[in-house]
């Protein structure tokens, strides 16, 4: 985690008057959810537009299991599209989608309704139906938005596999969810050049070989690059989605049909596949969406930089943002391609009003220089957000004030994969924020820090971060595994029915909270969940390693870095810096680039406690610098010494 220092007295910041003055929520809204929950909810379900009214606000009866709408029938891309054209604003742009080459495309509301209708008579035409599981695998382009969607319109549920992820996460996740199709492009552009996609998809299949669940895969030209092409399974979407009608009657489904489901990495090596189902989280995606930007449909543009493979994607640029109308950017590749200003240059361009981005990103920019977005009008900014890990004050106040002109409150929203919604978060009308606090738990939301038995903490006070209460757009189970989702969410806390976050977190004097990074073994490397014995699994699957330590090590500009260490099998061959290489790209090769150790550290031995548990922490003070802690649990304490030299060593 970001080695987070909470100041004695945090500098405050009110919010802007005329913003407080039109704000889409006020203070009232605390006390109306706190009252009267289930109102507060249909309140909020009833910006969507149902086909069949729900009966019921929440089933908690079979606890942990809820049912959100209970009878409520809907379709998310009618919610998502049809319903925005119907009511007049078909011309109105979705989408200003900026590819990486400077290529641009301005789609509307009635072209994405067309796009999406086609692409649902498409599926369809494959075979894909209500209940059938798609995997998709594409860049940042707005084909990806349309293959969700057209999933969503047919009742067929998605699990989008983030394009940095290798062809083995990818063919993992497809066997664990049993995808009919899969949708990918021959590639996407990265740092000026393409960078292909279908490759790794062909490898997956080959790699599940017989045990291939998938009939199909859709491909989308994007780059022109070659591509093999398999006839037998094989499909160019510009022929199938092309030459499909755009007349498609979408089909309203139970409000708790699932619409996707997210692998996310946990504490062990198999991710987790967390499924959300339809009204309860469109309600809590559409709802905070409108609370937390204070968004104004009609004349707001918004900015979501996340990739469509995480959350951050499909709650923030997907559900949310299109149940409520919004116009927003959409941009391909990364922030210093072709050069460092590029992002500044979009928000210029298309007069973006609000911006939602990660810290990673704000500390790379402020390693980079102020001088570059100085050169650029960011004056139509007007708030801005954070998300994916905790925010550190100087990063916070570098936002705010170079980014937003010392005009935009920022919004540090804490929430997570399982959450499926923003959970504690300032208020921009409302709140007074301070840096580095993601501050209170929203309108209807229950969140509390507290101690091993569960008891609240006092103001001043670190503890664990468990939210009291269910809320809509919660996950309902782990794909297949319900064992493990009671397990790891609602069994540490089970007496008293609060879900377990991982994560770590301070009360500060006046009860605003300050989450402090995860206490399980995840880390967050440029908000990135990682889990450290996936890495693990990967480092030990090289003929080369006997055993492997992972852990996250505190990085200025990523948050945590990942840092390995390494006791190789017994035999020759090279030991130095070619085979730390190769181990480095062994890693990328089975999870994807963004495991890549920073460093890896080959080791005689671990440190481990007497019943064989490795002592991360130890490893951790190491690969941050400081001096080893009590290593009294150790089995052998000299190992310690031993790993300390060869860290100052490969240093
Ligand atoms: C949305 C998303 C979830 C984990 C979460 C926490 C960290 C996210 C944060 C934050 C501090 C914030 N996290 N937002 N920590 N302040 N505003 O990132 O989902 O990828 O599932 O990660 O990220 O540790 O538990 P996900």
């Amino acid at each position: 985690m970001t080695d987070l220092t909470i100041p004695s007295t945090p500098t405050r910041f009110e919010p802007p008057a005329d913003l407080a003055a039109s704000a889409n929520v006020t203070a009232e809204a605390y006390a109306r959810a706190e009252s009267d929950a289930d109102g507060f909810w249909a309140e909020q379900a009833e910006r969507l537009t149902w086909a069949e009214p729900f009966t019921q606000v929440l089933d908690w009866s079979d606890a942990p299991r809820a049912r959100w709408f209970v009878d409520g029938k809907l379709n998310a891309a009618y919610n998502c599209v049809d319903r925005h054209v119907e009511a007049g604003r078909g011309d109105k742009v979705a989408f200003h989608f900026v590819g990486e080459p400077g290529d641009t495309r301005d789609i509307t509301y009635a072209e994405l309704k067309d796009d999406v209708s086609r692409a649902a008579n498409a599926l369809t035409s494959l075979g894909v139906g209500s209940g059938d599981l798609v995997a998709i695998y594409l860049p940042m382009i707005p084909e990806a938005i349309v293959a969700m969607l057209a999933c969503a319109r047919i009742g067929a549920t998605h699990t989008v596999v983030f394009g940095g992820f290798s062809a083995e996460a990818l063919a993992s996740r497809i066997e664990d969810c049993r995808a009919k199709l899969v949708i990918t492009s021959d590639g996407g552009y990265r740092r000026g050049a393409p960078s292909p996609l279908k490759p790794a998809v062909d490898a997956a299949l080959s790699r599940l070989g017989g045990q291939s669940p998938v009939d199909h895969v859709l491909v989308v030209r994007r780059t022109g690059e070659y591509v093999p092409f398999d006839d037998a399974t094989d499909l160019w979407w510009h022929d199938v989605v092309g030459s499909a009608s755009p007349e498609h009657t979408p089909e309203a489904f139970d409000a708790e049909h699932p619409l996707y489901v997210m692998y996310s990495s946990g504490t062990t090596g198999k991710p987790k596949g967390i499924l959300h189902t339809t009204g309860g989280y469109l309600t809590g995606a559409a709802y905070t969406h409108h609370a937390v930007f204070d968004l104004k449909p009609d004349t707001d543009v918004y900015w979501c930089t996340a990739d469509i493979g995480w959350v951050t994607g499909h709650s923030y640029i997907v559900y949310g943002p299109l149940a409520n109308g919004v116009t927003q950017v959409l941009y391909e590749g990364t922030p210093d391609s072709p050069h460092r200003g590029r992002w500044w240059e979009i928000i210029e361009r298309y007069g973006v009003t609000l911006f939602y981005t990660a810290p990673t990103a704000i500390r790379t920019f402020m390693k980079w220089g102020r001088e570059i977005p100085d050169t650029y009008d960011l004056s139509s900014l007007r708030l801005l957000g954070s998300v994916g890990e905790p925010i550190n004050p100087e990063a916070y106040l570098w936002y705010r004030s170079v980014i937003g002109g010392d005009r935009c409150p920022v919004v540090d929203t804490w929430w997570q994969t399982e959450t499926g919604q923003m959970m504690i978060s300032p208020l921009p009308g409302v709140t007074a924020g301070k840096p580095g606090s993601a501050m209170r738990p929203l309108p209807g939301i229950g969140a509390d820090v507290v101690d091993e038995e569960g008891r609240s903490v006092p103001n001043g006070s670190r503890g664990y971060l468990v939210l009291t209460k269910p809320w809509p757009a919660m996950l309902r189970t782990l794909w297949q595994d319900d064992e493990r989702f009671v397990e790891t969410y609602w069994t540490r806390f089970a007496d008293l029915g609060y879900y377990f976050a991982g994560d770590g977190a301070k009360k500060d004097e006046d009860g605003d909270i300050w989450i402090l990074g995860r206490v399980d073994d995840v880390m967050n490397v440029s908000g990135h969940r990682l889990s450290t014995s996936e890495i693990e699994s990967a480092l030990v699957s090289h003929p080369r390693v006997a055993e492997a330590a992972v852990v996250g090590a505190a990085d200025e500009t990523t948050g945590q870095a990942v840092v390995a260490y390494v006791i190789l099998r017994s035999g020759d061959g090279n030991n130095g810096e070619a085979l730390t290489q190769e181990l480095r790209s062994h890693v990328a090769k089975e999870i994807g680039a963004i495991a890549k150790p920073r460093q890896i550290t080959i080791v005689p031995e671990l440190p481990k406690t007497r019943s064989g548990k490795i002592m991360r922490r130890l490893l951790r003070d190491v690969a941050e610098g400081r001096d080893v802690g009590d290593t009294t649990t150790l089995s052998d304490p000299s190992v310690m010494a031993l790993i300390a030299n060869r860290d100052t060593e490969s240093a």
